[in-house]
């Protein structure tokens, strides 16, 4: 199967961390596509570069419509829905994987994130996905995202030393990494501090894969539907959704 990973930010090398990430767990026959957004910004940290990255997202998924699933490798997960809607197969969100998975395996967890901004927005996140009774708390580190790939930002020990508080005052029994920048992190974390790391990359690669494995898509009722067709002006012109009514109906449409 051939799931397309795509990182919403324009930085090159920290697709080049969530590739590595995401093929070191894949199963055989799995073929990782990472991609880095052509438009946006360098880094996301906040809501209008959530917004403007969705634009970019949206291109990747549409110029591959036939991968088997996607992931969008940013923890604000992005344009979730909006790619649900145009894509076909499943979208895996990170942030929305990591919760998941961490939720299977301690009765509590805490996120350990990059700017106090960002924890914010994670925390949003933590009550749209109902994950209320499972986040003890989303902890920021203060590390802007593209310092997480400079070896002189000190973040792998600023990262540690929050998760070593995170662990003892909020009583977590795991922490979810809480930026795609993180995606190499988790194997040091853990041997560190001796409890599960959830890096939201290898999460969603895996979901994606149990997914397309038991034949589910995404569901094309209701709000998840292909956008309507109806023009769309100015810069956007070229988004306008495709009219549709002569494509096939799916089995499960
Ligand atoms: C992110 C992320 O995962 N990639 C990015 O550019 N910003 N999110 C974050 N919480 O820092």
């Amino acid at each position: 199967m051939k799931i397309k990973v795509i990182n919403p930010n324009t930085t090159a090398s920290m697709t080049a961390t969530i590739a590595a990430a995401a093929r070191a767990v894949a199963a055989p026959g799995t073929e990782i596509v990472p991609i880095t957004s052509r438009c946006g910004a360098v880094s996301i940290e906040g809501h209008y570069d959530e917004a403007m990255s969705i634009v970019g997202l949206v291109e990747a998924i549409n110029e591959d419509p036939v991968a088997d699933a996607y992931v969008i490798a940013c923890f604000g997960d992005p344009g979730l829905l909006a790619a649900r809607e145009i894509a076909t197969g499943p979208v895996l969100g990170i942030a929305e994987a990591a919760m998941h998975a961490a939720s299977f395996i301690a009765t509590g967890f805490s996120i350990v994130t990059t700017l106090e901004r960002t924890r914010i927005i994670a925390e949003h996140l933590v009550r749209n996905y109902g994950m209320e009774h499972h986040c003890r708390r989303v902890r920021a580190t203060d590390i802007p995202v593209l310092e997480l790939e400079a070896p002189e930002s000190n973040s792998r020990k600023l990262i540690l030393a929050e998760c070593e508080r995170a662990i003892v005052e909020d009583g977590s029994g795991a922490i979810v990494l809480g930026c795609a920048g993180m995606a190499d992190l988790n194997a040091y974390l853990e041997d560190k501090l001796g409890v599960p790391v959830i890096d939201g990359v290898t999460a969603a690669v895996k979901f994606a894969e149990a997914l397309v494995s038991l034949g589910l898509r995404t569901s094309k009722r209701g709000d998840l539907a292909y956008p309507l067709h109806k023009p769309y002006k100015g810069t956007l012109s070229a988004y306008a959704p495709p009219d549709r009514s002569h494509a096939p109906r799916r089995k499960h449409g």
